[in-house]
């Protein structure tokens, strides 16, 4: 064994006893590649993981279909939309799902924690926003499972490291990684063509970890490299630096609106609002109600959050902001 490998390096190593399957293996090892310093003491150690990974995509390669099959799986929507949360091991996935929405998600140092995706509600002012937890996303292995899943939901969040000198460097084998399976990535205000649903996915890049120090050399070149086409935001998981805003904009990322319905005379439900895609009219608002309602409807009163608006008597393609109170009148 090589002399002045850092103690950080037999932790990790340790974890490789217990890795089962050869995505979690590869996920190690590329975890200790990135760990063991470069000299000529260390060439052979290098040389040793570099092989065993190649031999493990080997076997990932060749393993049968039917194995490959039995790991696909969705996840039932829940809520106001389903957001996925992907990225590479480690960048704090799960520490910022647990974060945002109070439940214990597993979080631990080493790669490959989270093994399969499992949902988390987050509350959002008075909605609950569905969150996905994934396995991360290396160079060498995404989950076969994993683009169906992000094709199924409304959007994503991608989580990078920011304190790691390669954050550009995993940002660029993401977004790679998804070209390949046909998905690309584009911000929040960009309107996704009918044809090019379910392939192009909102997305706002969040790089955690902002208490640590950041190269600023990394931020440059994200910025260089990506800034003109994604949102990013900074936050931490550990101090919950920028998690406010942070919730907000995966409210925004849904692109939908918070529609109250109200009965002449009474006061409007505020705690169950219909959720609609933006740019929704009334008649969108009472087809999702009941179709009959749609048919019959004869006009609609309107008012807004902000007061600006009260009672106002609009037509059946009146377009609607989020929280507007809506009585439909047939
Ligand atoms: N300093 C710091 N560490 C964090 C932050 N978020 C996560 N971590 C740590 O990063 C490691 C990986 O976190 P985890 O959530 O398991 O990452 P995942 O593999 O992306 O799900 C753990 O040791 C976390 O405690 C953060 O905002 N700041
Ligand atoms: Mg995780």
């Amino acid at each position: 064994m090589p002399a002045n490998l850092p103690p950080e390096y037999f932790e990790v190593e340790k974890t490789l006893r217990q890795a089962k399957t050869p995505e979690e293996k590869i996920a190690i090892m590329e975890k200790l590649l990135s760990i063991i310093p470069r000299h000529k003491g260390t060439e052979k150690l290098v040389a040793l993981y570099r092989s065993k990974i190649a031999k493990l995509k080997e076997e990932i390669e060749h393993r049968p279909a039917v194995a490959k099959k039995g790991q696909l799986f969705r996840i039932e929507k829940s809520g106001a939309g389903q957001v996925i949360v992907i990225g590479p091991p480690n960048s704090g996935k799960s520490a910022l799902i647990r974060a945002l929405t109070g439940i214990e998600v597993e979080v631990a140092d080493f790669p490959f924690t989270t093994r399969i995706a499992a949902p988390y509600m987050m509350p959002f002012e008075n909605i609950k926003i569905q969150l996905i937890d994934t396995p991360p996303i290396t160079a060498d292995y995404m989950e076969s499972w994993l683009t169906e899943m992000i094709k199924a939901a409304e959007a994503v969040l991608l989580v990078i490291d920011s304190s790691s000198n390669e954050a550009a460097g995993h940002l660029e084998m993401i977004l790679n990684r998804l070209k390949e399976k046909k998905i690309e990535l584009v911000s929040e205000n960009v309107s996704i063509p009918a044809d090019k649903f379910p392939f192009m996915k909102r997305m706002l890049l969040v790089l955690n970890k902002n208490d640590l120090p950041k190269s600023e050399r990394i931020v440059e070149e994200i910025n260089t490299l990506f800034q003109p086409r994604f949102d990013q935001l900074f936050v931490s998981a550990r101090t919950t630096d920028g998690l406010e805003t942070l919730r907000q904009r995966i409210y925004q990322l849904l692109q939908v609106v918070r529609i109250y319905s109200k009965v002449p005379g009474k006061k409007p439900d505020y705690e169950s609002p219909f959720i609609l895609k933006k740019g929704s009219t009334i008649i969108d608002l009472a087809r999702h109600i009941h179709k009959d309602f749609a048919e019959k409807l004869n006009y609609a009163r309107v008012w807004n959050k902000a007061g600006t608006i009260s009672g106002l008597r609009v037509t059946r393609d009146y377009v609607l902001n989020d929280e507007d109170t809506v009585e439909l009148h047939i």
